[in-house]
């Protein structure tokens, strides 16, 4: 069968039997003990979400449905043979579990062109804020205004009932995922390129088309946006993007609204941003010290972040506790398509450089690099150079993990999120009377 929704449709039954099986049989099954150092870090370490796209194990890293991003690029229909996975067959992987054909893929792209046209409003929207606006502002405004066609949002208003709220979730999120690139790509040409939108190329997949909307063909580069929205579609649960938006959709918000929410977190500069900080660092090196700068300079320039209050851009990670393997991918590619470009080398060389220094510190829990740190340099190569751009590129790619989600979510007809929060004298109170 080549349409998504149909084999969705038919999964949904099976896994609502396995999560009422698990609460009925398991429900009251322990998952660890939280300590006031959990509450008072960021929740760190609490299992507390269902999340089924992707898994992080802290010594691997990811699996998206299962499958590392290695096995995803050997098994998932490319564009060209052995090259990089095409998103369309991504999105069916994230969202059914399983690897599509390429006929799949294909009817998948044909579906979500179908569903690409951009209301006039959404550009006039972005058109009305200064372009002095960081580019995620625009960005989210363009996503806000789409909201407005949010078939979610119409189904509740007439009564849908509860357990057929996956529809329009599905339509929603088909729709989104559709539409953004052709946003994201306004915002860019309007910023950087006088305005002088392309329109989209109907012959190209989901990636290759967002690319030439952008402005850029180079079968390589279309080869560096495909690789992009592997590595950034998903990170399981809890992280800023995916916890924003799961937490949102739960008060039955459509996920237009939760979408933006993912994408305000993901404009924090220790989430998302990092893409942008750790272009703007690595370029600030190259600029001032050479491209063949030393590692005694590096090493000081390192310590001149770090003394300066700020973290290391492109380094640590909140679960992880090995290198990135969405860096480990990354880097393969460039040492396959850019060996020699300058920035490339200079991010090896900070491989190399901040780990021990990051370490010396003695708190970092995670001194390796991490995906922001290398992803930008093969887009940047060729010729995609404005750094401030980059978590846009990075939201395009969220798009995808975070709606797989989205659907499940009222397909398994997950509850409004609400965790207990407690003050400073309830906590104070409670560990002196334990
Ligand atoms: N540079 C400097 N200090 C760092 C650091 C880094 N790269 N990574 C961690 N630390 C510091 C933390 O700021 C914290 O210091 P504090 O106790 O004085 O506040 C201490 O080390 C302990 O932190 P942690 O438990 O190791 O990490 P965390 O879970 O609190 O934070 C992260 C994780 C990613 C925010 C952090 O490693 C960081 O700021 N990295 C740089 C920004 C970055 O690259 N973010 C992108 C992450 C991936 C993504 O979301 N795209």
């Amino acid at each position: 069968d080549l349409d998504l929704r149909s084999q969705l449709k038919d999964q949904i039954p099976e896994q609502q039997e396995r999560l009422k099986k698990i609460k009925s049989e398991y429900g009251k099954v322990q998952l660890g003990n939280i300590t006031v150092d959990m509450v008072l870090g960021g929740m760190r370490g609490i299992t507390g979400l269902l999340w089924e796209p992707s898994l992080v194990d802290p010594e691997e890293g990811i699996r998206l449905r299962g499958l590392t991003l290695p096995e995803c690029q050997k098994l998932l229909p490319a564009a060209s043979p052995g090259g990089e996975p095409l998103a369309e067959g991504l999105l069916w992987l994230l969202v059914t579990g399983k690897v599509p054909s390429k006929e799949q893929a294909v009817a998948l792209s044909k579906e979500l062109q179908s569903r690409s046209a951009v209301p006039d409003h959404v550009y006039k929207g972005i058109d009305s804020l200064p372009v002095t606006a960081h580019p995620m502002t625009q960005f989210v405004t363009g996503v806000m205004a789409l909201q407005v066609e949010s078939e979610f949002q119409k189904a509740y208003e007439q009564g849908m009932p509860k357990s057929k709220l996956w529809e329009p979730a599905y339509e929603d999120c088909m729709n989104l995922i559709a539409r953004v690139p052709a946003v994201a790509a306004y915002v860019y040409r309007r910023l950087y390129k006088d305005g002088r939108a392309i329109p989209a190329d109907k012959s190209l997949d989901h990636a290759a088309n967002f690319s030439h909307m952008l402005g850029f063909d180079d079968p390589k580069m279309l080869e560096s946006v495909r690789l992009f929205l592997l590595v950034h579609s998903d990170h399981e649960g809890g992280n800023v993007s995916g916890h924003a938006s799961h937490v949102v959709a739960s008060a039955l918000a459509d996920p237009y609204r939760a979408y933006a929410a993912a994408m305000n977190g993901l404009a924090g500069p220790l989430h998302g941003l990092a893409t942008q900080e750790a272009l703007l660092w690595v370029k600030s090196i190259a600029k001032e010290f050479g491209e063949d700068v030393t590692t005694e300079k590096l090493k000081e320039v390192v310590w001149k972040t770090l003394n300066s209050g700020k973290v290391v851009p492109g380094f640590g990670h909140g679960v992880l506790r090995k290198t990135d393997p969405r860096f480990t991918c990354q880097r393969k590619f460039a040492l396959k398509h850019i060996p020699d470009d300058p920035i490339f080398q200079l991010v090896l060389k900070l491989q190399e450089v901040v780990p021990p220094i990051l370490t010396s510190l003695g708190k970092v829990k995670n001194p390796w690099p991490n995906v922001d740190i290398l992803s930008g340099v093969p887009l940047n190569h060729f010729g995609l150079s404005e750094d401030r751009y980059y978590t846009v590129l990075f939201g395009v790619s969220r798009s995808l993990g975070v709606s797989a989600q989205l659907i499940w979510d009222r397909a398994l007809g997950l509850p409004i999120e609400r965790p207990k929060s407690v003050t400073l004298d309830w906590l104070e109170d409670y560990c002196k009377k334990s």
